[in-house]
């Protein structure tokens, strides 16, 4: 009696031997779209919910989703890449750690035909060919948000510590940019020290002990390009006997509930949008894909600013 097809057998084998990824390569019969996701990893609050919202919406839609977690790493990003082409999954979401080093895997995507979807952060590549859209926040505008904010609460004056994120990301990179542009009009608006704390809660602790060690009381406020990273400020400004919030002015990107937390509690003073539930316009856009539907380069979401006069309004009707 044959138990098996030949073809059952080797999906089987496919399995396996892909322990990083959640089910399997292409349900062939039942026509099903197969999206191959790789994911940076799991470094803040906004990444987890990121995954989360991208699972859940696949689920709902049926879509057979193959997610990898790179760790960090971009030599796991691309090898998941090119795991995805040998599978022949329909459609590839990447949110790609870094902006240089895509050209070669996203060719490859190309010449086997799949479209490949950027989330969240963007990449440098000479042809723009190589990717179909890029779903995810204008991170310039981000960084623009907090800078105007913060000028404007220290009235045009402030030596300021800034927080960045992964080094050579495109969030890290535009942030700065948006955040530059915005104080630039005041020469009282001081960035004293800038150093990179990786998007994650306990780097930027670390990074904010080193600026009030060398710094000490000449730091007035923070701008940490993420709320993990404003939240590990936090401890390491109370750990020296600064009141967060109070003594040092702190604002930050992303919105997730910890920072509408914090600021309830008077620590962290601003926080301006960054919305991780793209999900559904990243399966939006796949379905597009695949179907050969034209689609603007740039889907971008709206985002505001938040500072501690709505938190407690609004912390009841966040959704991550
Ligand atoms: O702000 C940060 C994360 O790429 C927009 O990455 C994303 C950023 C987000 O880990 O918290």
């Amino acid at each position: 009696m044959k138990l098996f097809s030949k073809s059952a057998l080797l999906l089987a084998t496919l399995c396996v031997a892909i322990p990083v990824m959640q089910g399997c390569s292409k349900n062939v019969s039942s026509g099903q779209l197969v999206v191959g996701f790789s994911q940076i990893g799991s470094e803040s609050d906004w990444r987890r919910a990121h995954t989360k919202n991208i699972q859940d919406e696949a689920r709902k839609r049926g879509i057979k989703l193959m997610f990898s977690d790179a760790q960090q790493k971009q030599e796991n990003q691309i090898k998941a890449i090119k795991n995805f082409i040998a599978q022949k999954v329909d459609v590839i979401i990447l949110a790609p750690v870094i902006t240089s080093g895509w050209e070669p895997v996203l060719r490859e995507a190309k010449a086997a035909k799949i479209p490949v979807i950027l989330s969240d952060r963007t990449v440098d590549v000479s042809d723009d060919s190589l990717w179909v859209t890029h779903v995810g926040p204008n991170l310039t505008e981000e960084g623009r948000m907090a800078g105007e904010w913060l000028a404007k609460k220290m009235n045009g004056k402030a030596n300021i510590v800034e927080l960045t994120g992964t080094a050579s990301s495109a969030p890290a990179r535009d942030r700065k940019i948006g955040f530059q542009n915005a104080i630039k009009n005041f020469p009282g608006m001081k960035i004293i020290k800038s150093q990179t704390g990786d998007f994650k809660r306990v780097t930027g602790q670390q990074v904010m002990e080193a600026f009030i060690a060398s710094e000490g009381k000449n730091i007035q406020a923070v701008y940490a390009h993420n709320d993990d990273m404003a939240l590990g400020a936090i401890q390491a400004l109370e750990a020296a006997g600064i009141k967060p919030g109070k003594d040092v002015i702190i604002v930050s990107i992303d919105g997730v509930k910890a920072a509408f937390e914090a600021m309830i509690a008077g620590k962290l003073n601003c926080s301006v949008e960054c919305n991780p539930l793209m999900g559904p316009a990243l399966f939006d856009a796949c379905e597009k894909a695949v179907k050969g539907i034209a689609q603007p380069k740039e889907m971008p979401s709206k985002e505001q600013c938040f500072d501690q006069s709505v938190a407690a309004k609004l912390i009841g009707s966040r959704k991550y």
